[in-house]
């Protein structure tokens, strides 16, 4: 059994351009990525996912003016966690994206994607996740895009 743990993930979107920011520790690290991270205790996770945007990047978006655009389920060979992560968007959002200690922001074009600098897995499910118009309301998240990706040996394989 997997224990989860939830996470958030927030893409800002402007015109045909996608913010993302390079990690400069920790899990990620030197990988572009979504902002985002764990949820502290006595906040909702639109409140962390605002709060980890500001944090990383110093943007600030309304709780209001961000989509819950999907869901991803991540794990890792020979660990029992489980990251359960939500996935926002917006197109609304105030100031300059600014490098903070954990993220340097910058502007990628859509259809310019630095995926060899990115975890592997992204390249499978970024399509799915640019495909959502973040400016359009969208009320039940996209449970459809979900991606599960599982290649850590099967039962029969491991004795
Ligand atoms: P600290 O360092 O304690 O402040 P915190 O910011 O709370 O950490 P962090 O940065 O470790 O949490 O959270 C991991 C982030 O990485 C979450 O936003 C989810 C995101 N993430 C996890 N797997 C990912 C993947 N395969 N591709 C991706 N983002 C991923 O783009
Ligand atoms: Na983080
Ligand atoms: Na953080």
């Amino acid at each position: 059994m997997f224990q989860k743990k939830l996470f958030t993930l927030i893409f800002i979107r402007h015109d045909s351009q996608i913010l993302l920011g390079l990690k400069k520790r920790g899990f990620g690290q030197n990988k572009w990525n979504g902002f985002g991270g764990k949820i502290e205790p006595n906040e909702s996770v639109i409140e962390a996912a605002v709060r980890e945007l500001r944090e990383e990047s110093c943007l600030t978006v309304k709780t209001t003016d961000i989509k819950h655009i999907g869901h991803l389920e991540f794990t890792f060979e020979g660990d029992s966690t489980m990251m359960d992560v939500r996935v926002f968007s917006s197109s609304i959002f105030e100031g300059t994206p600014t490098e903070t200690e954990e993220m340097i922001p910058k502007w990628f074009d859509c259809d310019k994607i630095p995926f060899y600098d990115m975890w592997p897995d992204d390249s499978f499910w970024f399509p799915y996740m640019l495909q959502v118009d973040p400016g359009k309301a969208c009320g039940e998240p996209l449970h459809a895009q979900h991606v599960m990706i599982d290649f850590s040996p099967r039962p029969e394989d491991t004795d």
